[in-house]
């Protein structure tokens, strides 16, 4: 464990007393909605959401990037901070690695998180940044390049990724790429995504069976003109091409600004092709802030589609979740803590909609009361619910209040080197 137990139920004892009669209140509220607090709380303790290695380490702009004390020097460093998000939320079991950031023995990861009480999401290849030594550069692209030298590299490139995700019992692959253009005319739209769909063929063709393959739209960065998966219906067709296991990804930041993001997701669950989301939040862009902390209401309204799918045992339907955030103005972990409860929020929130009402309302085209069913359920703090589902996993009532008694960032910068972001740039 990498925060002591004693800080652990220091914090725990001086909280409970509250924590009981709040529950106990909630509970009764609850109740005379006909909802049994205690279902939801089990649900809450059964929800995780994966950790993004790269979301532990301080994240930076295109600008600059200003590093925190106790910055993880390398994927063992980034599985500890990982540890200490899961040990005190009891909410992120598995962690997600980018490859080739994260490139390691996959025996000695396999062990680090064993060791940590972890397990691995989905494995993330990386084809829009130059490695060195790389024989083609991805300039131009990757998987859509127009030399099939390039676009080969980048398929074995997700192919690796595949043998490590194999080796440390990872069962995704998400697919992410820059490929774009810049100026009108500069590619051949047709040909470009021809280009890309035949790549992907030759990806999932070594998919293993019980794999399954996610591509993530972006609608620009860092093409700014053009993208090639740029947006749901790209990434929809994607899925169809390639067969059963290949599912779209929805990262909240990859849309334009008010695209109807819940409507979306919607639509991927009557299709069966929703395979997972990276959750953020932003305000203009792909700004990767932290989940629910610019529109906690859209990420309730997509947490509803996800509840109404799997009240009705929607078919198909298991997308894994995810964190994509950058970190730039606090300490990843609590950013990572406090998102990871966002993310368990929503659900919770989502739980407690009266679903049968609103059915009724919306047959009757009662938009007032259809909008005021979801509104009471927004507006309801679960706070308790979270914080016993929490404590009763053997986490703590309050994380961010015992991350920053335990001490841990002064500890690890002891250990850890300072590094500076001077004269740096992007992440
Ligand atoms: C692209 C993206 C994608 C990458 C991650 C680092 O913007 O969302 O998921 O893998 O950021
Ligand atoms: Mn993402
Ligand atoms: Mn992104």
């Amino acid at each position: 464990m990498m925060i002591d137990n004693s800080v652990i139920a220091q914090e725990n004892e001086a909280a409970l007393t509250a924590l009981n009669r709040d529950y106990a209140t909630l509970g009764e509220q609850l109740d005379r909605r006909g909802i049994a607090i205690d279902d939801i709380k089990a649900k809450v303790s059964g929800y995780g959401v994966a950790i993004p290695s790269w979301g532990v380490g301080t994240g930076g702009t295109r600008f600059a990037r200003f590093p925190g004390r106790g910055e993880p020097r390398h994927i063992f460093d980034k599985l500890e901070d990982c540890a200490v998000i899961h040990q005190l939320t009891r909410a992120t079991p598995s962690v997600s690695l980018h490859i080739p950031w994260d490139k390691a023995d996959p025996s000695d990861l396999k062990a680090s998180a064993l060791s940590l009480g972890l397990g691995f999401d989905a494995m993330n290849s990386n084809t829009f940044q130059d490695q060195p030594g790389q024989a083609h550069s991805y300039k131009y692209g990757s998987l859509t390049h127009t030399n099939a030298a390039t676009r080969q590299q980048a398929i074995d490139h997700n192919l690796e990724c595949i043998e490590i995700g194999t080796a440390i019992g990872s069962t995704a692959l998400t697919v992410w790429v820059g490929d774009g253009s810049n100026f009108p005319g500069q590619t051949h739209f047709v040909r470009q995504f021809e280009r890309y769909l035949d790549s992907a063929k030759a990806i999932y063709a070594e998919l293993p069976e019980n794999w399954r393959l996610f591509t993530e739209h972006k609608i620009f960065e860092p093409a700014f003109y053009s993208t090639v998966v740029q947006d749901w219906g790209t990434n929809y067709l994607i899925a169809q091409e390639l067969g059963d296991r290949a599912f779209c990804l929805v990262d909240l930041g990859h849309h334009a600004p008010n695209v109807n993001i819940e409507m979306i997701v919607a639509r991927l669950i009557q299709f069966q092709k929703l395979g997972g989301f990276h959750f953020n939040d932003s305000k203009y862009g792909d700004d990767d802030l932290d989940t629910g902390s610019i529109d906690p209401y859209r990420l309730f309204l997509v947490f509803n589609e996800l509840v109404d799918a799997e009240t009705r045992s929607a078919e198909g339907f298991a997308p894994a979740h995810m964190l994509d955030q950058s970190h730039n103005v606090t300490d990843p972990i609590e950013s990572l803590m406090v998102s990871a409860m966002e993310v368990q929020r929503a659900y919770a929130q989502a739980l407690i909609v009266d679903r049968s009402a609103l059915h009724d309302f919306q047959q009757d085209n009662d938009a007032l009361m259809a909008s005021a069913t979801l509104k009471q359920a927004f507006r309801t703090d679960v706070e308790p619910i979270l914080a016993m589902a929490r404590l009763e996993n053997g986490g703590v009532i309050d994380p961010v209040s015992a991350y920053r008694a335990s001490g841990y960032r002064n500890k690890v910068a002891e250990i850890r080197p300072a590094v500076t972001g001077a004269g740096g740039g992007i992440v």
